[in-house]
């Protein structure tokens, strides 16, 4: 979020119970569609689940503010996933919403290659951008950073391996008019990465499961 507020980034943050219209369909997920399945998604009652990302706090965004919107959004997102060392019912996420006039695929990329760069505090890191499929975004890609894989140690640089770092895409224009936008006069780019999955690659930590134990002798180490 520090990263983000340097580059002119507003932080907000909105509920964790939310409804099935803010956390799927105002985002062109389909209430039939897997993700939105009882077996993924922590229903609270009829209409009512734990927000399975951050994304419905953009689409409440969009629908109170007129662009130009930079908004960067931390917090909880829930999956009935099992909690191993590696997946967690709960983790954190970090997503971002840009929309103006003329918002395009080469801010999107100045954007993420600065953040990747400031956050592991190396000016050549290389990015590479791959096709992906979002149902919120068109074009959709996953974000790579340089890294080296030695003796099951991972390290970011330039060092001729790939990582994948975050998601991200255009905002899809019916998600844009969901949000009460018009998209024949605005564009819009959004982003999205997993906290402790980078949180890991900062600090080398190998079980998920450590940041949610609440163990202040662990925590106060990342200050
Ligand atoms: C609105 C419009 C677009 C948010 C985005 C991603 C790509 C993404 C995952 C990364 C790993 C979630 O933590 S994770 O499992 N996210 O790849 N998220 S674009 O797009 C939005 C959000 C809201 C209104």
């Amino acid at each position: 979020c520090d990263v983000f507020r340097e580059l002119g980034f507003a932080r907000v943050v909105g509920p964790e119970a939310e409804t099935e219209a803010y956390n799927f369909t105002k985002l062109n997920i389909p209430l039939d569609h897997p993700a939105a399945d009882m077996h993924d998604t922590f229903y609270l009652g009829p209409g009512v689940v734990l927000r399975t990302h951050t994304s419905p706090v953009q689409a409440r965004v969009m629908e109170r503010h007129a662009p130009p919107i930079r908004v960067v959004v931390p917090g909880l997102a829930y999956r009935r996933d099992p909690f191993d060392p590696s997946h967690a019912p709960v983790f954190d996420q970090i997503e971002g919403l840009v929309v103006d006039r003329s918002t395009h695929m080469g801010h999107l990329k100045g954007c993420l290659i600065d953040f990747c760069r400031a956050l592991f505090e190396i000016d050549d890191l290389p990015l590479r951008f791959r096709p992906s499929f979002f149902p919120f975004t068109e074009p959709s890609a996953e974000v790579d950073i340089g890294c080296s894989r030695k003796e099951g140690e991972i390290k970011i640089g330039a060092f001729g391996d790939w990582l994948e770092i975050l998601g991200c895409g255009m905002v899809n224009p019916k998600v844009l008019e969901f949000g009460g936008i018009d998209p024949t006069r605005y564009q819009g780019f959004a982003f999205g990465m997993g906290a402790e999955r980078i949180a890991n690659l900062r600090h080398s930590v190998g079980d998920l499961r450590l940041y949610m134990d609440n163990d202040l002798r662990f925590l106060g180490q990342f200050r």
